[in-house]
């Protein structure tokens, strides 16, 4: 066994069961042999989104390579992403001669550096006998703590040419072979509980507010703690609310569900969560979207942070209570405390608190109603067609085990608030991290529908991100990918151009004067390609989509939507005044 065949095995151990990459990586070469789905993508900069997509719905570690130089750069949008977004992805690529190095190899890149701002760890395999502590020391990285994206650097005289051995210009590379570790097992995931005073302070404060608030960010759909967190919310009578990365962990149709937190809350939301006594936030950094520009602290609450990472205790709102553990793990302790105090004093003031919290949910669930009506009804204009009609339909279509993939741009914005999309299914949502790369759910849908080929997977994009990575049409062909990519069409920068509009600056940068024909784009590569030009011709478009999808078959419906940018909403969460 070569080098590199090693690490494909152990690649193997791992439990993963697919790669990305363009066909040039060793690893992707090697991996059909092995048994693992080589996704070979068309450009290199699809693979880390498609791992990070993998990642997030089969719990695993996501892996991408590349080659040497150009095609290790091109993987850095998504590993900025991968990074940004907390998925585990480890990322083992090929490297020019260490023992050439500055005198000019062909394709010899930095690339530990390139890599080393946008991951966890960058590392260069020194020795080939080292290459099992590495790729174990990677994946504990990758998964531990807060996790993250990990470059493996694999030079050409330490790992040898793998694959290409045979081939005459790489023959004399000066390499050694370890041996595969008999031993090697999978590594596994740790979970932390919390400290124990820390449970107990929580569990009173929790069980003494009037009005307590959950916001759940991406840390808890990456503990995997749908379970144990939908009994939280149930036992604790617990309003929550979601971020992005925090969607597809309860149902949103869940009573005590206020849909997305900050930039992306609407009147129920806000006004229910305004008033808080007591705000809990579960996973997720409170970063800008999600606090608003850190301007949505609920004037008379208290704090508590549950987070996976002591360091960012504190990082934005200063927390009264912090709670340092696996989100899984410490929603089970919070919950054992709850059945073990079940005769206690605390137990009987909770039960006339849990009166007043029933009163509250009872009127909460009121006004939910009300705004659903009122949103529904104000979705129909008599201008083009808007997101904020299109969206509500996909979803009826598609229907609750859908997963949602999140693309960026101002129209798919229109998902993210409630009651316009519903995400009701465990890890029905696929979202875009913070740097919310262009492109990203262009080709994450195609992962999604591969790692769950029984799921409907529907992707709302803009014209502009599906035209980045259009070429990966081909690849969802060529994989039986049956995703559906709703292109919501205004021909240009729609998010770019509803700011210069604001501005009062002209919109000719954002405009597309010449926009090739998607449908007829989407034909040549072996896709169904629909065209929406007038609104009843919608919900025929997305049922016939849906159908083919479940015989393994992309779809694009191009939906020409209004040209001007609909983005009134777009006011950090003080939209809908009461
Ligand atoms: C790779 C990348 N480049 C630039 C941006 C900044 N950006 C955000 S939205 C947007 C326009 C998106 O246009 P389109 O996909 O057509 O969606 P629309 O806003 O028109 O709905 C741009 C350029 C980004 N998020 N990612
Ligand atoms: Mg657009």
């Amino acid at each position: 066994m070569n080098s590199w065949e090693i690490l494909v095995k152990m690649v193997k151990e791992q439990g993963v069961e697919m790669v990305f990459g363009l066909g040039d990586s060793y690893l992707n070469m090697l991996a059909e042999e092995a048994g693992l789905l080589a996704v070979n993508v068309r450009h290199e900069s699809a693979a880390p989104f498609m791992a990070m997509a993998y990642s997030r719905l089969s719990g695993n570690i996501g892996i991408c390579s590349a080659s040497a130089g150009p095609g290790t750069a091109n993987l850095v949008p998504g590993v900025l992403e991968a990074y940004s977004g907390c998925s585990p992805l480890v990322i083992p690529c090929h490297s020019a001669a260490i023992s050439t190095s500055g005198r000019g190899e062909f394709q010899e890149c930095d690339q530990v550096a390139l890599m080393e701002p946008i991951t966890k760890w960058s590392a260069q395999i020194p020795k080939a006998e080292l290459l099992p502590w590495y790729f174990k020391r990677s994946i504990t990285l990758a998964l531990n703590g807060v996790p993250g994206p990990v470059y493996l650097d694999l030079p050409h005289d330490v790992m040898g040419a793998g694959p290409l051995e045979a081939n005459p210009a790489d023959q004399g590379v000066e390499s050694s072979s370890p041996e595969y570790p008999e031993n090697f097992t999978r590594v596994e995931q740790q979970r932390i509980a919390a400290d124990p005073t820390s449970v107990e302070q929580v569990f009173s404060a929790l069980i003494k507010a009037e009005h307590p608030v959950v916001i759940f960010g991406n840390g808890a759909v990456l503990s995997r703690a749908f379970e144990e967190s939908r009994q939280f919310v149930e036992e604790f009578e617990l309003p929550f609310l979601t971020t992005p990365g925090g969607r597809g962990l309860i149902s949103e149709d869940h009573p005590l569900a206020l849909g997305l937190s900050g930039r992306y809350r609407t009147e129920p939301a806000r006004n229910y969560y305004q008033k808080a006594d007591l705000l809990i936030t579960v996973g997720s950094k409170n970063e800008a979207f999600q606090t608003g520009y850190w301007q949505h602290y609920p004037e008379r609450a208290s704090f508590i942070q549950l987070d996976i990472n002591p360091e960012a205790v504190g990082r934005n709102w200063q927390p009264d209570l912090a709670l340092i553990g696996d989100v899984k793990t410490v929603m089970q302790q919070l919950l054992n405390q709850l059945n073990s105090q079940e005769k206690s004093r605390e137990q009987q003031q909770q039960s006339e608190i849990k009166e007043k919290r029933a009163e509250l949910r009872k009127e909460l669930v009121e006004q939910k109603d009300k705004f659903q009506k009122k949103i529904f009804s104000e979705s129909k204009t008599s201008r083009g067609l808007l997101a904020r009609e299109i969206i509500p339909v996909a979803n009826q279509v598609f229907g609750p085990e859908t997963i949602l993939v999140n693309e960026n741009g101002s129209q798919d914005i229109w998902s993210y608030f409630y009651p316009y999309y519903q995400v009701e299914s465990r890890l029905g949502c696929l979202p875009v991290a913070e740097q919310t790369c262009m492109g990203m759910g262009i080709v994450g849908a195609i992962a999604a529908s591969l790692t769950c080929p029984e799921r409907p997977v529907l992707c709302i994009a803009g014209d502009s991100a599906f035209q980045m990575y259009l070429q990966e049409m081909a690849t969802a062909v060529q994989y039986n990918a049956g995703c559906t990519w709703l292109v919501l069409n205004n021909r240009g920068l729609g998010w770019i151009r509803a700011k210069q509009q604001r501005a009062g600056y002209s919109t000719y940068s954002t405009e597309f004067s010449f926009q090739p024909d998607l449908t007829a784009a989407a034909e040549s590569f072996g896709c169904l390609g629909f065209k929406v030009t007038e609104r009843d011709q919608l919900r025929p478009a997305l049922t016939s989509a849906l159908e083919a999808n479940a015989e393994g078959q992309p779809v694009l419906i191009d939906c020409e939507i209004e040209y001007n940018p609909d983005m009134s909403h777009l006011d950090d969460g003080n939209w809908w005044e009461s």
